[in-house]
Protein backbone atom coordinates (compact mmCIF):
# COMPACT_ATOMS: atom_id res chain seq x y z
CA UNK A 1 0.00 0.00 0.00
CA UNK A 2 1.34 3.49 -0.84
CA UNK A 3 1.36 6.36 1.55
CA UNK A 4 -0.88 8.23 -0.30
CA UNK A 5 -3.41 5.27 -0.50
CA UNK A 6 -3.14 4.92 3.74
CA UNK A 7 -4.03 8.83 4.18
CA UNK A 8 -6.69 7.98 2.02
CA UNK A 9 -7.59 5.14 4.23
CA UNK A 10 -7.36 7.45 7.16
CA UNK A 11 -9.54 10.32 5.52
CA UNK A 12 -11.90 7.63 4.76
CA UNK A 13 -12.59 6.42 8.54
CA UNK A 14 -12.55 9.71 9.64
CA UNK A 15 -14.96 10.61 7.56
CA UNK A 16 -17.14 7.68 8.43
CA UNK A 17 -16.83 8.95 12.14
CA UNK A 18 -17.77 12.30 11.05
CA UNK A 19 -21.55 10.94 9.43
CA UNK A 20 -21.64 8.98 13.43
CA UNK A 21 -23.45 10.31 15.72
CA UNK A 22 -21.85 11.94 18.04
CA UNK A 23 -20.63 9.93 21.17
CA UNK A 24 -22.80 10.44 24.42
CA UNK A 25 -21.41 12.87 26.90
CA UNK A 26 -19.40 10.14 29.42
CA UNK A 27 -21.97 9.84 32.89
CA UNK A 28 -18.71 10.10 34.77
CA UNK A 29 -17.82 13.40 33.26
CA UNK A 30 -21.03 14.97 34.74
CA UNK A 31 -20.79 17.16 37.72
CA UNK A 32 -22.60 14.55 40.58
CA UNK A 33 -24.16 18.07 42.55
CA UNK A 34 -26.16 19.12 40.07
CA UNK A 35 -29.11 17.24 40.94
CA UNK A 36 -31.43 19.91 38.58
CA UNK A 37 -29.38 20.35 35.92
CA UNK A 38 -29.09 24.22 35.06
CA UNK A 39 -32.08 24.43 37.59
CA UNK A 40 -29.89 23.18 40.30
CA UNK A 41 -29.16 25.73 43.18
CA UNK A 42 -26.66 25.77 46.03
CA UNK A 43 -27.90 25.95 49.26
CA UNK A 44 -27.85 23.81 51.60
CA UNK A 45 -29.90 25.70 54.44
CA UNK A 46 -33.43 25.39 55.35
CA UNK A 47 -34.46 27.26 52.85
CA UNK A 48 -32.95 25.27 50.35
CA UNK A 49 -36.21 24.13 48.64
CA UNK A 50 -37.33 27.70 48.23
CA UNK A 51 -35.17 29.62 45.60
CA UNK A 52 -36.31 30.37 42.00
CA UNK A 53 -34.22 28.57 38.96
CA UNK A 54 -31.82 30.90 37.13
CA UNK A 55 -32.69 32.47 34.00
CA UNK A 56 -36.33 33.65 34.42
CA UNK A 57 -36.80 37.02 32.25
CA UNK A 58 -37.77 39.97 34.39
CA UNK A 59 -41.98 39.08 34.29
CA UNK A 60 -41.74 35.32 34.75
CA UNK A 61 -39.44 36.32 38.13
CA UNK A 62 -42.17 38.84 38.92
CA UNK A 63 -44.61 35.88 38.60
CA UNK A 64 -42.19 33.74 40.47
CA UNK A 65 -42.69 36.22 42.99
CA UNK A 66 -46.71 36.69 43.12
CA UNK A 67 -46.96 32.70 43.63
CA UNK A 68 -44.58 32.60 46.28
CA UNK A 69 -46.59 35.05 48.29
CA UNK A 70 -49.67 33.23 47.07
CA UNK A 71 -48.12 30.12 48.31
CA UNK A 72 -47.47 31.44 52.24
CA UNK A 73 -50.72 33.46 52.30
CA UNK A 74 -53.15 31.82 55.34
CA UNK A 75 -56.78 32.16 54.16
CA UNK A 76 -59.90 33.11 56.12
CA UNK A 77 -63.17 33.34 56.30
CA UNK A 78 -65.12 35.00 53.91
CA UNK A 79 -66.20 37.88 53.52
CA UNK A 80 -62.91 39.14 53.96
CA UNK A 81 -60.59 41.99 52.48
CA UNK A 82 -58.21 39.36 51.43
CA UNK A 83 -57.75 35.75 51.03
CA UNK A 84 -61.09 34.99 52.04
CA UNK A 85 -62.85 31.98 51.06
CA UNK A 86 -61.10 29.59 53.20
CA UNK A 87 -63.81 26.63 54.11
CA UNK A 88 -66.21 25.45 55.20
CA UNK A 89 -64.21 22.35 55.40
CA UNK A 90 -60.62 22.06 55.15
CA UNK A 91 -57.40 20.21 56.55
CA UNK A 92 -55.14 23.48 56.75
CA UNK A 93 -55.05 26.83 55.73
CA UNK A 94 -52.60 27.46 53.51
CA UNK A 95 -49.87 25.72 51.25
CA UNK A 96 -46.91 26.14 53.18
CA UNK A 97 -49.03 25.05 57.00
CA UNK A 98 -48.51 21.67 55.00
CA UNK A 99 -45.26 22.01 52.32
CA UNK A 100 -43.02 23.35 55.19
CA UNK A 101 -40.40 25.78 53.47
CA UNK A 102 -41.52 24.04 50.16
CA UNK A 103 -40.40 20.81 51.66
CA UNK A 104 -42.44 17.83 52.94
CA UNK A 105 -44.98 18.64 56.02
CA UNK A 106 -45.55 16.68 59.64
CA UNK A 107 -47.78 13.74 60.60
CA UNK A 108 -48.95 16.00 63.61
CA UNK A 109 -52.43 15.02 63.10
CA UNK A 110 -54.62 17.79 65.58
CA UNK A 111 -51.63 20.12 65.69
CA UNK A 112 -51.62 23.81 63.56
CA UNK A 113 -48.66 22.25 61.58
CA UNK A 114 -50.45 18.83 60.52
CA UNK A 115 -49.65 18.29 57.18
CA UNK A 116 -52.23 14.98 56.95
CA UNK A 117 -55.06 14.94 54.30
CA UNK A 118 -57.22 12.00 53.61
CA UNK A 119 -58.28 10.57 50.69
CA UNK A 120 -61.63 8.28 50.85
CA UNK A 121 -63.62 6.13 48.50
CA UNK A 122 -66.46 3.52 48.23
CA UNK A 123 -65.33 0.64 45.53
CA UNK A 124 -65.79 1.11 41.88
CA UNK A 125 -64.95 3.95 39.33
CA UNK A 126 -66.71 7.33 38.69
CA UNK A 127 -66.36 8.37 34.87
CA UNK A 128 -63.07 9.25 34.47
CA UNK A 129 -61.93 5.95 35.94
CA UNK A 130 -60.69 7.71 39.24
CA UNK A 131 -62.14 6.78 42.89
CA UNK A 132 -65.96 6.93 43.56
CA UNK A 133 -67.11 9.73 46.77
CA UNK A 134 -67.96 8.67 49.98
CA UNK A 135 -71.79 9.89 50.17
CA UNK A 136 -71.84 13.20 52.16
CA UNK A 137 -68.07 13.25 52.52
CA UNK A 138 -66.52 13.15 48.92
CA UNK A 139 -63.04 11.99 48.10
CA UNK A 140 -60.92 13.97 50.50
CA UNK A 141 -62.20 14.13 54.48
CA UNK A 142 -61.61 17.45 55.64
CA UNK A 143 -61.09 17.29 59.19
CA UNK A 144 -61.09 21.21 60.20
CA UNK A 145 -63.76 23.78 59.69
CA UNK A 146 -64.78 27.09 60.12
CA UNK A 147 -66.31 28.34 63.44
CA UNK A 148 -69.81 27.42 63.14
CA UNK A 149 -69.63 24.77 60.42
CA UNK A 150 -68.20 21.22 61.90
CA UNK A 151 -65.25 19.13 60.46
CA UNK A 152 -66.59 16.03 58.26
CA UNK A 153 -64.73 14.36 61.10
CA UNK A 154 -62.13 13.92 63.69
CA UNK A 155 -58.74 11.92 62.86
CA UNK A 156 -56.86 10.24 64.89
CA UNK A 157 -53.60 7.78 65.46
CA UNK A 158 -51.80 5.78 66.98
CA UNK A 159 -48.65 3.82 66.55
CA UNK A 160 -47.68 0.45 67.69
CA UNK A 161 -44.16 -0.14 67.68
CA UNK A 162 -42.23 -3.32 66.59
CA UNK A 163 -38.89 -4.18 65.86
CA UNK A 164 -37.01 -5.39 62.90
CA UNK A 165 -33.83 -7.21 63.09
CA UNK A 166 -30.76 -6.97 61.28
CA UNK A 167 -28.61 -10.50 59.80
CA UNK A 168 -25.91 -8.92 62.24
CA UNK A 169 -28.33 -9.05 65.15
CA UNK A 170 -28.69 -5.17 65.69
CA UNK A 171 -32.51 -4.31 66.48
CA UNK A 172 -34.55 -1.42 65.38
CA UNK A 173 -37.71 -0.26 66.00
CA UNK A 174 -40.34 0.60 63.85
CA UNK A 175 -44.25 2.10 64.36
CA UNK A 176 -47.12 0.83 62.71
CA UNK A 177 -50.13 3.50 62.33
CA UNK A 178 -54.02 3.16 62.87
CA UNK A 179 -55.91 5.28 62.42
CA UNK A 180 -59.64 5.70 63.70
CA UNK A 181 -62.41 8.15 62.16
CA UNK A 182 -64.69 9.41 65.11
CA UNK A 183 -67.35 12.29 65.66
CA UNK A 184 -68.45 12.19 61.52
CA UNK A 185 -70.77 14.79 60.88
CA UNK A 186 -73.33 12.25 59.34
CA UNK A 187 -73.15 8.57 58.51
CA UNK A 188 -69.68 7.84 57.36
CA UNK A 189 -70.06 4.86 54.99
CA UNK A 190 -66.22 5.09 53.05
CA UNK A 191 -64.55 1.42 52.74
CA UNK A 192 -61.07 2.68 51.66
CA UNK A 193 -59.00 5.75 53.95
CA UNK A 194 -55.30 6.92 52.83
CA UNK A 195 -53.78 9.25 54.94
CA UNK A 196 -51.01 11.21 53.63
CA UNK A 197 -48.37 13.72 54.30
CA UNK A 198 -47.66 16.35 52.57
CA UNK A 199 -44.80 16.02 49.80
CA UNK A 200 -42.18 18.31 48.74
CA UNK A 201 -42.95 20.72 46.18
CA UNK A 202 -39.88 21.52 44.19
CA UNK A 203 -38.33 20.60 41.20
CA UNK A 204 -42.18 19.14 40.07
CA UNK A 205 -41.60 21.33 36.88
CA UNK A 206 -38.73 19.10 36.15
CA UNK A 207 -40.70 16.05 36.27
CA UNK A 208 -43.40 17.49 34.66
CA UNK A 209 -41.22 18.14 31.75
CA UNK A 210 -39.85 14.37 31.31
CA UNK A 211 -41.43 12.72 28.06
CA UNK A 212 -44.13 10.06 28.60
CA UNK A 213 -42.13 8.04 26.48
CA UNK A 214 -39.05 7.94 28.62
CA UNK A 215 -41.43 6.88 31.52
CA UNK A 216 -43.48 4.34 29.47
CA UNK A 217 -39.92 3.15 28.89
CA UNK A 218 -39.74 1.93 32.72
CA UNK A 219 -42.58 0.08 32.63
CA UNK A 220 -42.24 -3.69 32.57
CA UNK A 221 -45.60 -4.52 33.90
CA UNK A 222 -45.10 -8.29 33.27
CA UNK A 223 -41.65 -8.07 34.33
CA UNK A 224 -40.28 -9.12 31.29
CA UNK A 225 -36.59 -8.96 32.73
CA UNK A 226 -37.21 -10.72 35.73
CA UNK A 227 -35.92 -8.52 38.57
CA UNK A 228 -38.68 -8.47 40.11
CA UNK A 229 -39.85 -4.73 39.74
CA UNK A 230 -42.75 -4.35 37.38
CA UNK A 231 -43.86 -0.85 37.08
CA UNK A 232 -46.68 0.38 35.41
CA UNK A 233 -47.67 3.70 34.70
CA UNK A 234 -50.96 5.56 35.47
CA UNK A 235 -53.24 7.54 33.25
CA UNK A 236 -55.26 10.30 35.06
CA UNK A 237 -57.90 12.93 33.80
CA UNK A 238 -56.55 16.26 33.81
CA UNK A 239 -59.09 18.64 34.17
CA UNK A 240 -56.64 21.47 32.00
CA UNK A 241 -56.44 19.25 28.93
CA UNK A 242 -59.56 17.66 29.36
CA UNK A 243 -57.54 14.62 28.45
CA UNK A 244 -56.42 11.37 29.77
CA UNK A 245 -53.09 11.97 30.73
CA UNK A 246 -49.43 9.59 32.41
CA UNK A 247 -50.43 10.94 36.19
CA UNK A 248 -46.74 12.22 37.80
CA UNK A 249 -47.85 14.24 40.96
CA UNK A 250 -49.20 12.70 44.31
CA UNK A 251 -48.07 9.62 46.00
CA UNK A 252 -50.35 7.28 43.70
CA UNK A 253 -49.22 9.54 40.19
CA UNK A 254 -52.50 10.80 40.38
CA UNK A 255 -52.38 13.97 38.76
CA UNK A 256 -51.42 14.53 35.55
CA UNK A 257 -49.94 18.38 35.63
CA UNK A 258 -48.87 21.03 38.16
CA UNK A 259 -51.68 23.49 37.41
CA UNK A 260 -54.77 20.84 38.26
CA UNK A 261 -52.44 19.76 41.48
CA UNK A 262 -52.51 23.50 42.56
CA UNK A 263 -56.14 24.13 41.98
CA UNK A 264 -56.84 20.65 43.73
CA UNK A 265 -55.15 21.71 46.71
CA UNK A 266 -56.90 25.28 47.05
CA UNK A 267 -60.26 23.16 46.40
CA UNK A 268 -60.03 20.27 49.02
CA UNK A 269 -56.80 20.96 51.21
CA UNK A 270 -58.00 24.78 51.56
CA UNK A 271 -61.86 24.95 50.26
CA UNK A 272 -60.73 27.73 48.29
CA UNK A 273 -62.86 27.67 45.24
CA UNK A 274 -61.14 28.63 41.53
CA UNK A 275 -61.96 28.64 38.02
CA UNK A 276 -60.93 24.70 37.43
CA UNK A 277 -62.84 24.32 40.54
CA UNK A 278 -65.85 26.44 41.06
CA UNK A 279 -67.97 24.73 43.56
CA UNK A 280 -67.21 24.41 47.47
CA UNK A 281 -65.54 20.49 48.29
CA UNK A 282 -68.83 20.09 50.48
CA UNK A 283 -71.76 21.12 47.86
CA UNK A 284 -74.27 19.01 47.61
CA UNK A 285 -73.50 17.69 50.92
CA UNK A 286 -76.12 17.67 53.83
CA UNK A 287 -74.24 20.54 55.98
CA UNK A 288 -74.03 22.90 52.86
CA UNK A 289 -74.91 26.10 52.54
CA UNK A 290 -74.41 28.26 49.72
CA UNK A 291 -71.85 31.09 50.61
CA UNK A 292 -71.42 34.02 48.97
CA UNK A 293 -68.18 33.50 48.25
CA UNK A 294 -67.52 31.85 44.89
CA UNK A 295 -65.25 31.99 43.01
CA UNK A 296 -62.91 32.35 45.77
CA UNK A 297 -59.26 33.38 44.01
CA UNK A 298 -58.51 34.73 40.74
CA UNK A 299 -57.60 32.54 38.07
CA UNK A 300 -53.95 34.22 38.08
CA UNK A 301 -53.02 33.69 40.75
CA UNK A 302 -53.78 29.63 40.41
CA UNK A 303 -51.64 30.32 37.38
CA UNK A 304 -48.95 32.20 39.65
CA UNK A 305 -48.69 29.41 42.21
CA UNK A 306 -48.10 26.49 39.63
CA UNK A 307 -46.01 29.03 38.04
CA UNK A 308 -44.08 29.42 41.04
CA UNK A 309 -43.49 25.85 41.58
CA UNK A 310 -42.88 25.02 38.10
CA UNK A 311 -39.64 27.32 37.88
CA UNK A 312 -38.74 26.21 41.77
CA UNK A 313 -35.20 24.74 41.68
CA UNK A 314 -33.61 21.40 43.22
CA UNK A 315 -30.66 21.80 45.69
CA UNK A 316 -27.45 20.48 44.76
CA UNK A 317 -25.92 17.00 45.96
CA UNK A 318 -23.12 17.22 48.82
CA UNK A 319 -20.10 15.19 49.30
CA UNK A 320 -20.39 13.33 46.36
CA UNK A 321 -16.36 12.43 45.99
CA UNK A 322 -16.57 11.07 49.85
CA UNK A 323 -14.95 7.35 49.81
CA UNK A 324 -17.70 6.47 51.72
CA UNK A 325 -20.63 7.99 49.74
CA UNK A 326 -19.59 6.53 46.53
CA UNK A 327 -19.57 3.15 48.26
CA UNK A 328 -22.95 3.46 49.51
CA UNK A 329 -23.92 4.64 45.82
CA UNK A 330 -22.42 1.55 44.47
CA UNK A 331 -24.83 -0.35 47.25
CA UNK A 332 -27.53 1.44 46.23
CA UNK A 333 -26.87 0.16 42.65
CA UNK A 334 -25.87 -3.11 43.50
CA UNK A 335 -29.43 -3.83 45.89
CA UNK A 336 -31.35 -2.44 42.39
CA UNK A 337 -32.58 0.50 44.30
CA UNK A 338 -32.33 1.96 41.20
CA UNK A 339 -34.48 -0.40 39.74
CA UNK A 340 -37.40 2.05 40.77
CA UNK A 341 -35.64 5.36 42.15
CA UNK A 342 -33.60 5.67 38.51
CA UNK A 343 -30.79 7.85 39.43
CA UNK A 344 -30.42 9.98 35.84
CA UNK A 345 -32.97 10.96 33.33
CA UNK A 346 -33.53 13.57 31.15
CA UNK A 347 -36.41 16.56 30.79
CA UNK A 348 -37.64 16.97 27.29
CA UNK A 349 -37.75 20.51 25.28
CA UNK A 350 -40.87 23.11 26.45
CA UNK A 351 -39.43 25.96 24.30
CA UNK A 352 -41.56 28.23 26.99
CA UNK A 353 -39.10 27.06 29.44
CA UNK A 354 -35.56 26.90 28.29
CA UNK A 355 -34.47 26.81 31.99
CA UNK A 356 -36.12 23.25 32.60
CA UNK A 357 -35.52 22.02 29.21
CA UNK A 358 -32.97 18.91 28.01
CA UNK A 359 -31.64 18.72 31.37
CA UNK A 360 -29.64 15.69 32.87
CA UNK A 361 -31.74 15.17 36.20
CA UNK A 362 -31.27 13.23 39.22
CA UNK A 363 -34.66 13.08 41.22
CA UNK A 364 -33.79 9.06 41.70
CA UNK A 365 -37.36 8.09 40.92
CA UNK A 366 -38.96 6.21 37.64
CA UNK A 367 -42.29 8.15 38.56
CA UNK A 368 -44.53 4.41 38.43
CA UNK A 369 -46.42 3.10 40.28
CA UNK A 370 -45.17 -0.27 42.55
CA UNK A 371 -46.76 -2.93 44.22
CA UNK A 372 -45.45 -2.13 47.94
CA UNK A 373 -46.65 -4.91 49.81
CA UNK A 374 -49.23 -5.45 52.02
CA UNK A 375 -47.79 -3.21 54.92
CA UNK A 376 -47.63 -0.06 53.33
CA UNK A 377 -51.27 -0.52 51.48
CA UNK A 378 -53.96 1.55 52.16
CA UNK A 379 -56.84 -0.12 50.35
CA UNK A 380 -57.12 3.13 48.05
CA UNK A 381 -57.69 2.66 44.60
CA UNK A 382 -57.18 5.32 42.25
CA UNK A 383 -57.47 5.10 38.07
CA UNK A 384 -54.98 2.06 37.33
CA UNK A 385 -53.49 2.66 40.60
CA UNK A 386 -54.07 -0.23 43.17
CA UNK A 387 -54.63 -0.25 47.10
CA UNK A 388 -50.98 -1.57 47.71
CA UNK A 389 -49.56 0.50 44.83
CA UNK A 390 -47.27 3.70 45.16
CA UNK A 391 -45.44 5.53 43.09
CA UNK A 392 -41.59 5.91 43.39
CA UNK A 393 -40.83 8.73 46.45
CA UNK A 394 -38.45 10.79 44.74
CA UNK A 395 -35.05 10.89 46.52
CA UNK A 396 -33.29 14.61 45.87
CA UNK A 397 -33.37 16.62 48.35
CA UNK A 398 -33.98 13.60 50.77
CA UNK A 399 -30.69 14.44 53.07
CA UNK A 400 -31.85 18.42 53.46
CA UNK A 401 -35.80 17.44 55.84
CA UNK A 402 -33.70 17.38 58.82
CA UNK A 403 -32.41 20.73 57.89
CA UNK A 404 -35.95 22.19 56.56
CA UNK A 405 -38.44 20.24 58.52
CA UNK A 406 -36.54 20.44 62.00
CA UNK A 407 -37.90 16.49 62.56
CA UNK A 408 -38.05 15.06 59.39
CA UNK A 409 -40.55 12.37 58.52
CA UNK A 410 -41.04 9.54 55.59
CA UNK A 411 -43.32 7.22 53.71
CA UNK A 412 -46.60 8.54 52.39
CA UNK A 413 -48.06 9.16 55.90
CA UNK A 414 -44.84 9.89 57.77
CA UNK A 415 -44.88 6.60 59.52
CA UNK A 416 -40.72 6.52 59.57
CA UNK A 417 -38.70 8.63 61.61
CA UNK A 418 -35.34 7.95 59.94
CA UNK A 419 -34.37 6.93 56.37
CA UNK A 420 -33.77 3.87 57.77
CA UNK A 421 -36.64 2.72 58.87
CA UNK A 422 -38.43 4.18 55.46
CA UNK A 423 -36.37 1.54 54.13
CA UNK A 424 -37.05 -1.20 56.27
CA UNK A 425 -41.22 -0.69 55.41
CA UNK A 426 -40.80 -1.40 51.55
CA UNK A 427 -42.01 -4.57 50.71
CA UNK A 428 -43.41 -6.46 47.45
CA UNK A 429 -41.85 -5.37 44.23
CA UNK A 430 -38.96 -3.96 46.73
CA UNK A 431 -39.24 -7.17 49.09
CA UNK A 432 -36.08 -8.16 47.45
CA UNK A 433 -33.91 -5.18 47.84
CA UNK A 434 -35.02 -4.44 51.78
CA UNK A 435 -33.79 -8.12 52.07
CA UNK A 436 -30.52 -7.06 50.87
CA UNK A 437 -30.24 -3.91 52.86
CA UNK A 438 -31.39 -5.86 55.84
CA UNK A 439 -28.12 -8.45 55.05
CA UNK A 440 -25.95 -5.80 55.02
CA UNK A 441 -23.44 -5.34 57.66
CA UNK A 442 -23.37 -2.41 59.46
CA UNK A 443 -20.63 -0.25 57.68
CA UNK A 444 -21.97 -1.22 54.64
CA UNK A 445 -25.57 0.11 56.05
CA UNK A 446 -23.88 3.36 57.24
CA UNK A 447 -22.18 3.67 53.91
CA UNK A 448 -25.89 3.69 52.23
CA UNK A 449 -27.58 5.64 54.31
CA UNK A 450 -24.62 8.50 53.61
CA UNK A 451 -25.32 8.51 50.40
CA UNK A 452 -28.65 8.67 50.89
CA UNK A 453 -27.91 12.04 52.75
CA UNK A 454 -25.87 13.31 50.00
CA UNK A 455 -28.82 13.54 47.50
C1 LIG B 1 -53.46 19.67 54.36
C2 LIG B 1 -52.13 19.72 53.86
C3 LIG B 1 -51.90 20.30 52.48
C4 LIG B 1 -52.21 21.56 52.02
C5 LIG B 1 -52.95 22.67 52.74
C6 LIG B 1 -51.66 21.63 50.69
N1 LIG B 1 -51.07 20.45 50.36
FE1 LIG B 1 -50.11 20.07 48.61
N2 LIG B 1 -50.04 18.10 49.11
C7 LIG B 1 -50.44 17.56 50.31
C8 LIG B 1 -50.46 16.12 50.20
C9 LIG B 1 -50.82 15.14 51.29
C10 LIG B 1 -50.06 15.81 48.88
C11 LIG B 1 -50.04 14.43 48.22
C12 LIG B 1 -51.41 14.29 47.58
C13 LIG B 1 -51.73 12.95 46.95
O1 LIG B 1 -50.99 11.99 47.08
O2 LIG B 1 -52.77 12.86 46.30
C14 LIG B 1 -49.77 17.07 48.23
C15 LIG B 1 -49.26 17.21 46.94
C16 LIG B 1 -48.89 18.41 46.37
C17 LIG B 1 -48.13 18.55 45.14
C18 LIG B 1 -47.54 17.40 44.32
C19 LIG B 1 -46.12 17.11 44.72
C20 LIG B 1 -45.63 15.78 44.20
O3 LIG B 1 -44.45 15.64 43.89
O4 LIG B 1 -46.42 14.85 44.11
C21 LIG B 1 -48.06 19.88 44.87
C22 LIG B 1 -47.38 20.52 43.68
C23 LIG B 1 -48.78 20.57 45.93
N3 LIG B 1 -49.25 19.64 46.84
C24 LIG B 1 -49.00 21.94 45.99
C25 LIG B 1 -49.81 22.55 46.93
C26 LIG B 1 -50.29 23.93 46.85
C27 LIG B 1 -49.94 24.91 45.75
C28 LIG B 1 -51.07 24.15 47.94
C29 LIG B 1 -51.84 25.40 48.31
C30 LIG B 1 -52.80 25.82 47.33
C31 LIG B 1 -51.08 22.91 48.69
N4 LIG B 1 -50.33 21.98 48.05
C32 LIG B 1 -51.77 22.76 49.89
C33 LIG B 1 -50.81 18.28 51.44
C34 LIG B 1 -51.22 19.61 51.40
C1 LIG C 1 -40.02 -1.51 43.71
C2 LIG C 1 -39.61 -0.11 43.72
C3 LIG C 1 -38.66 0.35 44.81
C4 LIG C 1 -37.43 -0.18 45.16
C5 LIG C 1 -36.72 -1.37 44.55
C6 LIG C 1 -36.95 0.65 46.22
N1 LIG C 1 -37.85 1.65 46.51
FE1 LIG C 1 -37.62 3.11 47.89
N2 LIG C 1 -39.53 3.72 47.56
C7 LIG C 1 -40.39 3.19 46.62
C8 LIG C 1 -41.71 3.74 46.81
C9 LIG C 1 -42.92 3.39 45.99
C10 LIG C 1 -41.63 4.61 47.91
C11 LIG C 1 -42.79 5.37 48.57
C12 LIG C 1 -43.52 4.41 49.50
C13 LIG C 1 -44.53 5.03 50.42
O1 LIG C 1 -44.57 6.24 50.55
O2 LIG C 1 -45.31 4.31 51.04
C14 LIG C 1 -40.24 4.60 48.34
C15 LIG C 1 -39.73 5.38 49.37
C16 LIG C 1 -38.39 5.40 49.75
C17 LIG C 1 -37.83 6.28 50.75
C18 LIG C 1 -38.59 7.34 51.53
C19 LIG C 1 -38.58 8.66 50.81
C20 LIG C 1 -39.28 9.76 51.54
O3 LIG C 1 -38.99 10.93 51.26
O4 LIG C 1 -40.16 9.49 52.39
C21 LIG C 1 -36.49 5.97 50.84
C22 LIG C 1 -35.47 6.62 51.74
C23 LIG C 1 -36.23 4.89 49.91
N3 LIG C 1 -37.40 4.59 49.25
C24 LIG C 1 -35.00 4.29 49.72
C25 LIG C 1 -34.83 3.10 49.04
C26 LIG C 1 -33.62 2.29 49.10
C27 LIG C 1 -32.36 2.65 49.86
C28 LIG C 1 -33.84 1.20 48.33
C29 LIG C 1 -32.93 0.01 48.11
C30 LIG C 1 -32.58 -0.72 49.32
C31 LIG C 1 -35.18 1.34 47.76
N4 LIG C 1 -35.74 2.49 48.24
C32 LIG C 1 -35.74 0.43 46.88
C33 LIG C 1 -40.06 2.27 45.65
C34 LIG C 1 -38.91 1.48 45.67
CA1 LIG D 1 -64.63 28.48 50.27
CA1 LIG E 1 -64.91 16.12 51.91
CA1 LIG F 1 -38.57 -5.87 35.83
Amino acid sequence: MTKGALILGLFGISLLAMCRKAAPFPEADYDQRLTGGIATVFDESAKAFTHAVDGLNSRDARVHTLGDLAFEQTFVAAPASVNGGLGPVFNNVSCLSCHHNDGKGSPTLGQNNSSMLFRISVPGQNEYGGPVPVPGFGTQLQNRALLGSRAEATVSVSYMPFSVTYADGETLELRRPTYRITDPYTAYSGTAFSPRMAPPVFGVGLLETIPEATLRSFVDESDADGDGISGKANYVYNPVTGQRQIGRLGFKSNTADVLHQVASAYHQDMGVTNYLFPNESCAGQPQYVKLSDAPDLADSTVKAVAFYLRTLAVPARRQVADPTVLKGQDLFKQLNCSGCHKPVLRTGIDQTKPYLSNQRIQPYTDLLLHDMGPELADGFTDNYATGSEWRTMPLWGIGLFERTNGTAFYLHDGRARSLEEAILWHGGESEKAKEAFRKLGKAERQALLRFIKTL
